[in-house]
Order: C-alpha cells, then sequence, then structure tokens
C-alpha cells in the first residue's frame, strides 16, 4: 500500500510499543499521529518536550522507549530552544528517540543554525531522511540504537513527511536490541585481583539499572561481600537498607573511596567532577572497569582490568567464576558489614537530627525525613533538582527499589524534575510522584504546571522555599559564591501557593514543622484523584551536604 512518511512512522511507532509521544508544535509527523491514534502530550515548550521523553526512557530503564517531536527545518526555532534537553540526554545517556523536520532538499545553507551538525553533537546518531523508502530501514536503525550498546538519544530528521512509499515492500519489524557478554578471559582476571584484594568497593552505576542488573549486583555484593557505593544516576541500584550499602554521598563514601585498595566499577563511566566522585589516589588503586564499551575505559584513571559487555550478563559472569574458583563460599563477611553501618551511622548522624528538627523557619532535611515516612518506598517515586535539593536528597533519602529515585544530572539542568515527575505518573501511574525543587527550578517549570492541570496528571511540586539560591549568596557557611546574583523574591514577597492555587493545583503554604507531613499527605490524596499539587515550605538556608570525593590528592 502506499502511505506517506509521516503515516509509516506513526504506525511503526505503534508496532514499537510506544503509546504516547510528547512534542510542542509544529512538527510535521505530528497530524499523522493524531490520525494514527497516537495520543501526544503537549507540552508548553520544546525543551520540556524532549525532557519528559527523556525521562520516560530513563525511569522504564530503555525497556519503553520515550518519543517526543519537535519544530525543525529551516525555521528550526523548536530545535534551537529543544537543544538544552537534547544536550542534556546526550550527556546524561538517554536512550530518547526525537523526531523533527529535515531541511527540505533545495534549502541548505539557507539558515545561520545548521541543523544537521549541531544535532550530530548530542546524539548517538543523527538520521536525516532522504528518501521516504528509507522510513523502515531509518526505523530500525533508530530502534536497534537505542536498544543496544551504550544508551544515548536518537534523532531523525524528516525533510518531506508528505513524500510516498509502498510499506508492503520492506515490511516493518520490531527490533528486540541485543548485548554482549564479556570475554571469559577478563572476567577471570577481574576476579583474580578481585580476590586478591584486601578492602574492595563495589562502584555502581546506571548502566546497572538499564541491564536490569540491580538483582545480580546485590547477588554479586554479599558474594564477595564488599561495600557498594552508587552513583548519582544509579541511586536505587542498590537497596539503600542493605548492610553494604554505604551510600551515594557523604562523609562514610569518601572514607571507603580512600580506603579502597581495589574499585570494581559497574555501569560507570567513572568520569568525575561534575556530579559525581573522583578515586583518591587513583594510580595507586586497582580499578576493574566493568562497561557496555570501550568509551570510558582508561578515561581518567588507568584501568588495571576492563570487563566489556552488558551489566547484567557481567555480573553473572563475575558471580559464577567467583563461586568457581572458591567453591561457592566467597569472600568471607569478616565484620564488613559492621563496619559499613558504623561509618554511615556516623556519617548520617548530623543529617538524622536535622531531619527531626523542629527549628523554624523549617530546616529542609525536616521535609526529607517526613518525606520518606509519607511515601511507600515500593511504591513511589522521588526526585530532586538543580541546587541544595539534589545534594541534600542524594545524601539522606533512602530508595529501596531501582526508580524509586531518579538522580540525574552529569550536567544538571534546571527544571527537569518537572519533566521526570510527569514522565514517571506515565510510566508507573499508581505510583506518588513527588518532585522536590528549589525557586530556581520552580521559575522554569512554571509554564508548564497548566500540562498537570490539563492532562490531570497527578504529581506533587514540593517546594523547599529559602528565598533565594541557597549557598550562592552569603550565610553562616561564608561569603557565598556568588553574592551578587542569589537573591529572588521569596515567600514574604509573593505567596506562590495563591499564585499556583489560582492556577487550579491543590497548593498549600506550611510555615509550621508538625505541618509538613500532613500537607504531603494531602497533597499526595489530591493527586489520587488526578489533581496535582504544590506544597510550599517555608525553609531556611541551610546549604549543608555531603561532599563529592575530588580525584586528585595522587
Ligand atoms: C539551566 C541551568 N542554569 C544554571 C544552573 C546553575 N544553578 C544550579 S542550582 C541554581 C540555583 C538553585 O537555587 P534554588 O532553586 O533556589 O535551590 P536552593 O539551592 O536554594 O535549594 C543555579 C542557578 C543550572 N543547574 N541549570
Ligand atoms: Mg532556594
Amino acid at each position: 500500500m502506499t502511505i506517506d512518511v509521516a503515516t509509516g512512522i506513526a504506525r511503526i511507532l505503534k508496532q514499537e510499543g510506544v503509546d504516547w509521544v510528547s512534542t510542542f508544535p509544529v512538527c510535521r509527523v505530528n497530524n499523522a499521529l493524531g490520525r494514527e491514534g497516537v495520543p501526544m502530550l503537549m507540552m508548553r515548550d520544546d525543551r520540556y518536550a524532549v525532557a519528559v521523553a527523556d525521562a520516560f526512557s530513563r525511569i522504564t530503564a530503555g525497556k519503553r522507549t520515550g518519543v517526543c517531536t519537535f519544530q525543525g527545518g529551516v525555521n528550526a526555532a523548536g530545535m534551537q530552544y529543544a537543544y538544552a534537553g537534547l544536550a542534556q540526554a546526550y550527556e546524561d545517556g538517554s536512550p530518547v528517540l526525537c523526531i523533527t523536520d529535515g531541511v527540505p532538499i533545495g534549502s541548505s545553507g539557507n539558515s545561520q543554525f545548521d541543523v544537521a551538525s549541531s544535532m550530530k553533537t548530542v546524539s548517538k546518531w543523527f538520521g536525516y531522511l532522504d528518501k521516504p523508502e528509507r522510513v523502515p530501514e531509518f526505523m530500525r536503525r533508530a530502534f536497534t540504537m537505542l536498544r543496544s550498546g551504550r544508551p544515548g538519544p536518537v534523532i531523525l530528521a524528516i525533510p518531506n513527511a508528505t513524500g510516498t512509499y509502498d510499506d508492503t515492500a520492506d515490511p516493518y519489524i520490531p527490533v528486540k536490541g541485543w548485548k554482549a557478554a564479556p570475554d571469559p578471559a577478563d572476567v577471570r582476571a577481574a576476579v583474580t585481583l578481585l580476590l586478591q584484594a584486601q578492602n574492595p568497593l563495589i562502584y555502581a552505576g546506571e548502566g546497572v539499572i538499564y541491564a536490569d542488573a540491580a538483582d545480580d549486583l546485590k547477588a554479586l555484593a554479599e558474594l564477595v561481600n564488599a561495600p557498594v557505593i552508587t552513583t548519582l544516576k544509579a541511586k536505587g541500584a542498590f537497596p539503600e537498607n542493605h548492610p553494604l550499602f554505604v551510600g551515594v554521598r557523604g562523609d562514610q563514601v569518601g572514607h571507603y573511596l580512600t580506603k579502597s585498595d581495589l574499585i570494581l566499577a559497574i555501569g560507570s563511566s567513572l568520569s568525575p567532577g561534575r556530579f559525581s566522585h573522583g578515586i583518591p589516589e587513583a594510580v595507586r588503586k586497582t580499578i576493574i572497569h566493568c562497561n557496555v564499551d570501550e568509551l570510558h575505559i582508561n578515561k581518567m584513571y588507568p584501568t588495571a582490568q576492563a570487563v566489556i559487555g552488558d551489566a547484567r550478563l557481567t555480573l553473572q559472569a563475575l558471580r559464577k567464576e567467583v563461586s568457581e574458583r572458591t567453591s561457592g563460599a566467597g569472600r568471607p563477611a569478616g565484620d564488613v558489614a559492621a563496619e559499613v553501618k558504623a561509618a554511615r551511622d556516623a556519617g548520617l548522624a548530623k543529617y538524622r537530627e536535622v531531619m527531626a528538627s523542629n527549628e523554624k523557619p523549617i530546616n529542609p532535611y525536616r521535609v526529607y525525613g517526613d518525606l520518606m515516612q509519607v511515601l511507600d518506598p515500593h511504591n513511589s517515586f522521588v526526585t530532586h533538582e538543580s541546587g541544595n535539593t539534589r545534594d541534600q536528597l542524594s545524601t539522606v533519602f533512602d530508595t529501596l527499589m531501582p526508580r524509586g529515585f531518579l538522580g540525574w544530572g552529569n550536567v544538571s539542568t534546571l527544571g527537569f524534575s518537572l519533566a521526570a515527575a510527569i514522565a514517571a505518573k506515565k510510566a508507573f501511574p499508581a505510583r506518588a510522584s513527588v518532585a522536590v525543587t528549589g525557586e530556581a527550578g520552580l521559575g522554569y517549570m512554571l509554564g508548564n504546571l497548566e500540562v498537570l492541570l490539563r492532562e490531570k496528571l497527578g504529581v506533587t511540586v514540593v517546594h523547599i522555599s529559602n528565598g533565594g539560591f541557597a549557598g550562592y549568596g552569603p550565610g553562616f557557611w561564608g561569603p557565598g559564591h556568588d553574592p551578587f546574583t542569589h537573591a529572588v523574591l521569596g515567600p514574604n514577597e509573593v505567596d506562590m501557593a495563591k499564585v499556583l492555587g489560582a492556577l487550579g493545583l491543590h497548593t498549600e503554604r506550611v510555615s509550621e514543622p508538625s505541618e509538613v507531613k500532613s500537607a504531603l499527605q494531602r497533597a499526595l490524596a489530591a493527586n489520587e484523584s488526578g489533581r496535582p499539587a504544590y506544597i510550599e515550605y517555608l525553609c531556611c538556608q541551610y546549604p549543608v551536604y555531603g561532599q563529592w570525593v575530588g580525584r586528585s590528592m595522587e
């Protein structure tokens, strides 16, 4: 049958199990999506169209592909705005599919902004569909790249959405996605090093979540009795109430990174310096680097032994080898778990104290402590914002399942928490979905809050309202690093609960510590009937949290 390109793409997306697409108009495939019955989640700007789809891919660990469309071509206004979202998705390695208009044949060189070269800098693959007949091929390649290897965005540019082709000539068959198992010789060598080590430490990254390998990580950690730290993006890959869990950040994490003589990194790039730990005295440690491909091997640190392959297959192979060498006994337990507990208790003591604080304005840790009490850790989703909410939550918030918490941000782009909370609601409608933000993140998301109402998305935005960019300006912590650019109109000047209440959200403004919990409960109850909620907690500026460990010290 002869069909047009846009219809072909819409039908293939349905074959691939895509049941909604986020967008900001215009994109020339949108009308075909509408005609073919693919619902569109219309955001209020192009960056959020990308961010919601990006977050959906992350939260479902790539099992369900987030797809978005935005304006491109010669009038690439949408794409120019979407670029921020694309750069973030690329930086964080998110397997999101982005569809945009391509520059029509005969119009190249017509604009200052070069669509193709800019898109190539933020994608695993940028495909320019130069012939209608190539729709099945391009979609096959796109889904192959989205479902195999190192995750990253794929961008398809469609220059002629009304061009036609015969869809029976090359009938589309959905793509499975493929994995690679590690070289057994590398597994043997890695296990030899691991069993020689005095103080091995497992450093787990988000690759564990993408590979669906949380259970295998736990099994290996228990077999070799090694403490575990996870990266910010991998928060939840290891149950945070487990006796071998050290933390994401905090003094205890620094202690273990320093103390270890061997680091077994799995599913992490080990790229320090942004929102992750460096490895102190790395050249004097043995680094086993298990990764899905070679890109990160011997990057920043010398790799003693690389094990290249899918994280789940790698963990299983390591486990089997350790079991065989030790007759199933693994490494002796010693007092590893007791030491981890002591270090964790010591590291968390000062935060646990303020998590129960009755001070006014409310201490932000009190909000996090109460949030942990209100939410069911097996049936909820929490994410942070850029700023103190990221640093504080990743220090203290206990996550018990993969994607119970979404940590994000190799670069940490303000406003992403709203996209993440929306995506979580789309992925797991029965789970409570909470974004915790400061005023800067809130400023980015304001225009998009209408989407929550229009789409009846029962998510809660928790605002740690402290009147400025905490820590940027002077305070009890010193002069601050940006003393000229930190103050905004705060709760004394603007009643945000009133502003957003007028928009239609369930809102509350809370100044009493004793009300923190009940306000959350009311917000979550409103969410259950599809009503979004906003709670403004009048908080003190308290920029105190666990640090990232630097990488120098060589
Ligand atoms: C797009 C973008 N621009 C700039 C930044 C830098 N930045 C990070 S946090 C922040 C301010 C955070 O202040 P607020 O939201 O009030 O949170 P608080 O730290 O007070 O809790 C800024 C400007 C960023 N992360 N993303
Ligand atoms: Mg603030």
